[in-house]
């Protein structure tokens, strides 16, 4: 029953001083925090962690997005916690993203091409696995 998923704090969470609010929120829910790396990532890790993306018209400027400074990956562990922390983040579009979430509470409309949202997770049991061995 215990899981793992990826959790990635972007560039913009990185950049306003929020990777303790993240894993606090995360540790507050009663997961753990199992891996843990800070990093820029390369355009190819990028590009096989987004494959699903490639031709849609946010795909450049999301891997721009990305590539603009550290992030930091996490490997997050507890029972159903790919769900639990899909919750956490609350819905891609923070305008729209609930009050009580990390995109909405911590999130919002800067203008840009791509949506800043603060965090990734992985959607699925297979897109975790895939991601985790992408990034660990
Ligand atoms: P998710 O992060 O909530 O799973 P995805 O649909 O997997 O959302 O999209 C990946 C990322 O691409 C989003 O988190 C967001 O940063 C960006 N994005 C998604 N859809 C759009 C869009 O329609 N316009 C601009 N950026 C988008
Ligand atoms: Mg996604």
């Amino acid at each position: 029953m215990t899981e793992s998923t990826l959790v990635l704090i972007k560039p913009d969470g990185v950049k306003r001083n929020l990777i303790g609010e993240v894993i606090r929120r995360c540790e507050q829910k009663g997961y753990s925090v199992t891996q843990l790396r800070k990093l820029t990532p390369t355009r190819e890790l990028l590009a096989q962690h987004y494959a699903e993306h490639e031709g849609k018209p946010f795909y450049e400027p999301l891997l721009e997005f990305m590539l603009s400074g550290d992030v930091v990956a996490i490997e997050l562990t507890g029972n159903r916690v790919i769900e639990g922390f899909r919750s956490l983040a609350g819905s891609t579009e923070p305008t729209a993203a609930a009050p009580g979430t990390i995109r909405g509470d911590l999130g919002r409309d800067w203008g840009t091409k791509v949506v800043q949202n603060l965090v990734h997770g992985s959607d699925s049991k297979e897109s975790a696995e895939r991601e985790l061995k992408l990034w660990f």
